[in-house]
This record gives structure tokens, C-alpha cells and sequence, in this order.
């Protein structure tokens, strides 16, 4: 048991976040469409709402292709990026929302009933 845990050990030391992440700031851009500045990108989904979890701060949406994620259409459960985002949205709304990457996740940063 605890030769395991230390080779587990060295292995999330060689793999330790800084170092990876001054790698990827050094790759050039070309051959990586998506991928560089996806951070603060914001893309545009529309959808029904399934299920609202506003203590959780998720809410679950069955939405349209996002083309700019190259997402198919599908029903997914989206953390929000603030809970109070959630007060006026109910199952059954048709909404446009706004998914923005926040570390490992896509997050909804707005989130309107349709017009
Ligand atoms: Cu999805």
C-alpha cells in the first residue's frame, strides 16, 4: 500500500499544473483552431429547461447544436456561474444562455427566457 501511494505521488508531481501550463502558452497557434483563447470565449446556446436546482446552482437544459463548441444537440445538467441566475427560470422555459469556460467546466454566465 504504501509503495503505491508513492508512485502515485511522483506521478501528479510530474505532471504538476505550472508546468503544463507554461508548455501550452508556448505552442504556436497554428494546428490548434479551439483550443488557444477558449478560456474567455463565450458561446451562445438555446434550449428547453428541464430541471432547476437553484441551492446547487444547476440547472438541466435539453439544447439546440452549439456550433461554435461543436456540440450536438443533447440534455445536460450546466453549473451556473452565479445561483441568482436561476430565480426567474422555471421547467418548460424555452431560454437562451451564454456558456463561458471556467476551469474545467463550461459554465452559464446568462440565461434569459426566449424571445
Ligand atoms: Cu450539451
Amino acid at each position: 500500500m504504501k509503495r503505491t501511494f508513492s508512485i502515485v505521488a511522483v506521478l501528479l508531481l510530474t505532471a504538476a499544473p505550472p508546468a503544463v501550463a507554461a508548455e501550452h502558452n508556448q505552442m504556436p497557434m497554428a494546428g490548434m483552431p479551439m483550443a488557444q483563447g477558449a478560456e474567455d470565449q463565450m458561446h451562445a446556446g438555446h434550449g428547453t429547461v428541464k430541471k432547476v436546482a437553484m441551492e446547487a446552482g444547476r440547472i438541466t437544459i435539453s439544447h439546440e447544436p452549439i456550433q461554435s463548441l461543436r456540440w450536438p444537440a443533447m440534455t445536460m445538467s450546466f453549473m451556473v456561474a452565479d445561483k441568482s441566475l436561476l430565480k426567474d427560470i422555471r421547467p418548460g422555459m424555452k431560454v437562451d444562455f451564454e456558456l463561458r469556460k471556467m476551469g474545467a467546466n463550461y459554465k452559464i454566465t446568462q440565461i434569459t427566457a426566449a424571445k
